[in-house]
């Protein structure tokens, strides 16, 4: 987001909240950056009071990753009525108690898209996300996608960004954009890193998601060391517009970001692609939830009801790049291009899907969610990775730094060298 709109953002915060009326007419939504449609925002209010009877304001907010959103509510306690974490998070705050259950049973049936636009393949997802609390009681999946490599087709082949390997490769350098997200990005490079015992069957995808031991730990920062002078940017949302002007050429980057920066690419002429990497990745989602904080609970399941509307899944999508996680098959048909080969998206829309013609950017075949899994809590871990994850980016200076560094310090050493050399010698001279 940019700054100018993020100062307009927190104005109109600012504003809203001065003159807003009682909580219970207030409904504080706090969602990642670049996910929404904003017109759908008015709409909800008017569709809420017309529902309801009742009036309500969005007070909207937007982050840029996961662990912002979480201590915000972990350590700040926010009264935020409605979040929307990734797999990983939701699974912590399932853990440490801090949602509560979402009462869908109190929206009418005719006008449950909640309950009536379920993804099988989600619900068993969210089944797995805990075994001992179903998350599908506290949750409500809103997007989802894989992580992969955004690439440019003028500079970069098939090949070369078919492995997690082009981030490193010498060739690029200067021209990489690397997401801000610590675990999406430790993902990939373990799976890299890892690639012989996951081929052998030593260890499983599901088991490296889990993985946060020192030696993983180790070997993936001694990677991210090599990777890191040739980043042009650690980034939550400007990486896709980086790749549209060819600032960049190769992104570490979600599937949605890719959707919308091929779609803007393309009408400058500049020819964008992204891939799945043959070692495997990551999928993953965001789901609304409800906090425990949150003060009014109920306009925030109307909120969430209201986002599963399928139109409205439809209007976020097309404005995001990002795929709704709705099952509604008016979603999936909105976005059916006969000139995309055949996809087999059976396991998320049922057999009527084997074979549907859809970018496989926006919705992963079969074979491609095969080679992905979920990340996981890492608990107490979690700080080793923020700590790792700090050394790689800031503590380190890149090489040109410490080489400019070195000259410098050099350069003191010899002026002070021939300084001094200098003064003894005006002194000889004096004392001659
Ligand atoms: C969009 C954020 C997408 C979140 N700016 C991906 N988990």
């Amino acid at each position: 987001m940019k700054i100018r709109t993020l100062a307009f953002a927190a104005a109109m915060f600012a504003a809203v909240s001065l003159s807003a009326g009682p909580r219970s007419e207030i409904l504080k939504v706090y969602n990642w950056s670049d996910y929404i449609e904003e017109s759908v925002l008015p709409e909800f209010e008017a569709w809420y009071e017309q529902q309801t009877g009742e009036k309500i304001k969005v007070i909207y907010q937007t982050f840029d990753i996961n662990e912002t959103m979480l201590s915000k509510i972990e350590k700040g306690q926010e009264d935020y009525d409605v979040v929307c974490p990734s797999d990983y998070i939701l699974e912590r705050m399932l853990n440490n108690g801090l949602l509560i259950p979402l009462d869908f049973a109190s929206i009418p049936d005719s006008i449950n898209y909640i309950a009536n636009n379920k993804s099988p393949y989600m619900q068993r997802i969210f089944r797995e996300i805990n075994p001992a609390i179903d998350a599908n009681d506290y949750s409500v999946p809103y997007m989802w996608g894989t992580s992969g490599i955004l690439y440019n087709t003028k500079y970069v082949t098939d090949e070369e960004a078919s492995t997690w390997d082009v981030i490193r490769n010498p060739k690029f350098a200067g021209k990489i954009l690397i997401k801000d997200a610590p675990r999406d990005v430790y993902c990939p490079v373990l799976i890299y890193l890892k690639q012989e015992e996951l081929k052998s069957g030593k260890v499983t995808l599901a088991e490296l998601m889990h993985d946060s031991s020192d030696e993983s730990l180790a070997a993936v920062e001694a990677y991210l060391k090599q990777v890191k002078d040739g980043v042009l940017g650690w980034e939550a949302d400007f990486g896709k517009e980086q790749m549209t002007k060819e600032r960049g050429v190769v992104s570490l980057n979600w599937s949605g970001d890719a959707v919308w920066a091929i779609e803007e690419a393309a009408a400058v002429g500049v020819e964008l692609k992204y891939v799945v990497p043959k070692e495997g990745s990551n999928v993953w989602f965001d789901s609304w939830v409800i906090p425990k904080y949150a003060k009014n609970a109920k306009a925030a399941t109307w909120f969430i009801d209201f986002m599963c509307r399928p139109d409205i899944a439809i209007r976020n999508m097309e404005e995001t790049g990002y795929v709704s996680a709705n099952g509604a098959i008016e979603v999936l048909e909105s976005q059916i291009d006969e000139e995309k080969p055949a996809v087999d998206l059976s396991y998320f829309f049922g057999e009527q899907a084997s074979a549907v013609h859809v970018d496989e950017t926006l919705y992963p075949g079969r074979e491609i969610i095969e080679r992905c899994a979920l990340e996981h809590d890492w608990g107490e871990d979690t700080a080793k990775l923020l700590a790792m994850w700090s050394r790689v980016k800031g503590a380190n200076a890149s090489i040109s730094t410490w080489v400019i560094f070195g000259i410098a310090i050099v350069g003191l050493i010899l002026g002070f060298f021939f300084s001094k050399k200098k003064k003894n010698h005006h002194r000889g001279g004096r004392r001659k």
